[in-house]
This record gives C-alpha cells, structure tokens and sequence, in this order.
C-alpha cells in the first residue's frame, strides 16, 4: 500500500515530489531514511512490501533484494540506506552530519557501528537457547559500553540531532519492545546511553517512522520464530 506524506519542506530547489520510498513496516534501515525524510520535512510516498513475498517489479528494481529503496524522480533507484540518508541531507538545508572531514568521518564510523549492533539484535531474537541468548546480550551490552564515554547526550553529540541519532533510535525501539518480554539489563549503569534512548524515544520523527501497531507486529514476527526469545514471548 502506498501512502503520500509531506511535511514542511526544507528542500534545496530539488522536486522532492517525486521521491518514492520502497519499505517494510519493521525495517530498521527504512526507519532511518524515514526519520531523515521527517527530520528534513521532504514530501515522500511510501509503499511497504512482503520481504516474504518480494514482488516483481521491487526485484527488478533492487540489486541487493533488501530495503529500503528510494526511487527518484521515477527513474532513478537508490539503494543503502546509509547512502539514501546522505542523499537526502545533501538535497536539504541544515545538514544532519558534521561539515569537518575528520568529525564526518566519526560519525560514519558509529553509524557503521549502528549496524553491527543491529546485526546482534538479529542474534538475540534468533537464539536457539538460553546460552546463545545470554552471549548475544552480553555482546550487545559491551556495545554499549563501548558507547558510553562517546555519547554527549541527550543526543549523541549534545542537543542537535544528527544521523547517527537517527541510526540509533530505531535500535533503541527494539528494546523497548523486547523488555515488555524479558530483563535484559543491558543498559545498566550506562547513564549517558539511557539518556540517548530516552531522548530519541521522545523524538518526534522517531516515533512517527512506525506505525502504531509496531510492538504487536515486532512480537508477531519475533513469535513466528523458533526462538529463545520467541518462548519467552509465549511466556
Ligand atoms: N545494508 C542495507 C541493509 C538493509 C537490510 O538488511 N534490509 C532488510 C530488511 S531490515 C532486507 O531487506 N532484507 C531482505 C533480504 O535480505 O532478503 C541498508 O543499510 O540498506
């Protein structure tokens, strides 16, 4: 289903009408570059698809086979979210990543560590037992340690919201939904974390990048798995 969404445009002379974002309703990566558009106030279209039935047309248009994808201008196809979020903050005024090289350049660097974290979320709800379970916890824990002296906060450098923010703000919402489930302490004791999660999880464009039935659709696909986390669900 497609929908149209625009909001206060802030763009630089581009006809950002005709930017058309291909997503998937619990997609991390699509959450970024949809937070991005928000943050941007660009006008897009949205149409999520079945990465369980991946229709023909989003295979002959997707090299990867992944979303999202962001179609310009109805000829032109992005892929990456990474690159589909520089993009978008390059065709826009008030830029969300830093103008000096070596800054730039930290920052790409904890969004790529972003992904890696995103990566043992995936093993966390796909443990087979308790031990694999507790060991992707635990990685996910010394991930965040590792983020602790370098977060700022409330956001990750201080009180202006960048992409990195947006990396993060969908990996804080997983855990919001899979402590509804299970303690995972893996955020204790890390103040300068928690002050991050709790300022992106009142962000307003990060809370709009979902629909309101996420938690249940999370649960539902976390569910269908056979799982460690999928028995905890079923309590
Ligand atoms: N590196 C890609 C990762 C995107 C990705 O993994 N998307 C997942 C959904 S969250 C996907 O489309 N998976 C479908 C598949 O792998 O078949 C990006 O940043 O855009």
């Amino acid at each position: 289903m497609s929908t149209e969404i625009g909001r206060n445009p802030a763009t630089a002379g581009i006809n950002t009408a005709h930017l058309h974002l291909i997503s998937h309703k619990l997609c991390p990566y699509v959450q970024r570059s949809v937070i991005t558009l928000i943050e941007k106030g660009i006008p897009y279209t949205r149409t999520d698809i079945d990465l369980a039935a991946k229709p023909e047309w989003f295979l002959q248009l997707s090299p990867t086979g992944k979303v999202p994808l962001l179609r310009v201008d109805q000829q032109h196809t992005l892929f990456e979210s990474a690159v589909i979020c520089e993009y978008l903050d390059e065709i826009t005024d008030g830029p969300l990543l830093p103008h000096e090289p070596l800054e730039r350049a930290r920052h790409r660097a904890w969004i790529e560590f972003g992904s890696a974290i995103l990566n043992l979320i995936a093993r966390l709800y796909s443990a087979d037992d308790e031990a694999e379970f507790d060991a992707a916890r635990l990685a996910l824990r010394a991930r965040f340690q590792r983020l602790e002296p370098v977060v700022v906060a409330p956001y990750f450098t201080g009180t202006a919201f960048g992409l990195v923010d947006a990396v993060y703000g969908p990996i804080f919402r997983y855990f919001d939904v899979f402590e509804s489930v299970t303690d995972l302490r893996i955020f204790e004791g890390l103040t300068n974390v928690q002050c991050w999660r709790q300022a992106l999880g009142e962000r307003a464009s990060v809370r709009q990048a979902v629909s309101a039935d996420y938690p249940q659709a999370l649960l539902a696909f976390v569910h269908a798995r056979n799982s460690w986390l999928a028995g905890l669900c079923r309590g």
